[in-house]
């Protein structure tokens, strides 16, 4: 080199160089770097993205899936209320059926049809008062038993009803030699030992419809007196003879007087003592029993019908004999009638429930 100065200026060029270069070496480098690593980034941003909104929708499905699990918990929850409400009716449904079974004992149903009603002149024992005539029966319900003591002190309890025994001049009791109309007797006391589970006696026909009316309101079901119809329809039970098992009394049938029937029972025998017929016991003997119908001598469609409270000035049919009358008084078809105030030591009653 001949010019000094030709030589600095390089040796300047050559250092700038190497100063600049490196750098600029460096400065490609960060960029692809910094490229990297914004990619990284990027991908990094994308990744959280991606596990943010997976977790959203797992959270979604979870609320999903809580809300369903919530539903269908009320769901259960609606339906084993429902169950329950439904068994709960069901037991009360049970216990007021019971309650009514309680009250009022057992009731057969009778299904309905046609029927001579009466007896046919040739029956041995009968009365002029049984002239035999056609009937058609819807179906109904009457009592398996005669009304017991226990029933009717049930309503006695519950009422503080006084019976007109009690009220007025005594009741047709038995002091052990005839019948004697005294204050000292009535249901509580006949004159004769009885069970709780013998027939009520010394009733009047207005007694037999208090404690029917008692029971309607009870239990909601509407009972009263069977009319003479039913009556002998349901004793009957679709039989033509005297008594539904024949024609002769035979023995140990029903209660009734000394020993006409053979039977064991000086007085009054506990309901159900004996064989049942149609399902129904004692409806030959025992305890007279009162009926809701009008006694007229030729029925004249009377035997069909019920009398209301007011109608109190008429003699009223009474059905099926008492253990203080002879056989002929069991059969069947045999009818009386008493005044509504009437009672006596062997006068009780029967119910019936209207369909
Ligand atoms: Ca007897
Ligand atoms: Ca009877
Ligand atoms: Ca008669």
């Amino acid at each position: 080199m001949k010019n000094p100065q030709n030589v600095v200026n390089y040796l300047v060029i050559i250092l700038l160089l190497m100063i600049i270069l490196p750098s600029t070496a460096i400065y490609a480098k960060t960029l692809q770097e910094l490229e990297q690593e914004a990619l990284n980034k990027e991908q990094k941003i994308l990744k959280e993205v991606k596990k943010a909104s997976k977790k959203k929708a797992s959270k979604k499905k979870a609320s999903k899936k809580k809300v369903y699990k919530q539903r269908k918990t009320k769901s259960w929850r609606a339906k084993a209320r429902k169950i329950l409400l439904a068994k709960e009716i069901q037991q009360t449904q049970k216990q007021v059926a019971f309650q009514q079974q309680e009250l009022a004992g057992e009731m057969v149903f009778i299904k309905g049809s046609c029927f001579q009603l009466g007896s046919p002149a040739t029956e041995k024992g009968r009365d002029d008062d049984e002239k035999q005539h056609l009937v058609c029966m819807n179906d109904f319900e009457i009592a398996r038993h005669e009304i017991t003591k226990a029933k009717f002190s049930l309503f006695v309890s519950a009422t503080n009803y006084l019976t007109e025994s009690e009220k007025t001049d005594g009741c047709n009791g038995w002091d052990g030699r005839s019948w004697k109309k005294s204050k000292q007797y009535s249901w509580r006391n006949p004159g004769f030992s009885q069970t709780d589970y013998d027939p009520v006696t010394c009733v009047s026909w207005n007694d037999a419809i208090a404690y029917t009316e008692w029971l309607s309101t009870q239990t909601g079901q509407k009972y009263r007196l069977p009319t003479e119809a039913e009556w002998e329809y349901a004793a009957r039970a679709k039989t033509i003879t005297s008594y539904p098992w024949g024609d002769d009394i035979e023995t140990n049938r029903g209660n009734c007087y000394k020993k006409s029937c053979e039977d064991h029972y000086p007085y009054t025998a506990p309901v159900g003592s004996f064989n049942a017929y149609n399902g129904l016991y004692d409806m030959h003997g025992n305890v007279w029993e009162w009926t809701c119908s009008e006694y007229e001598y030729n029925y004249n469609d009377k035997d069909q019908q019920c009398l209301t409270k007011n109608h109190l000035h008429h003699s009223i049919v009474v059905r099926g004999g008492s253990w203080l009358d002879l056989q002929e008084k069991l059969r069947s078809a045999s009818r009386d009638g008493w005044d509504a105030s009437d009672r006596g030591l062997n006068l009780g009653f029967r119910i019936v429930r209207n369909l």
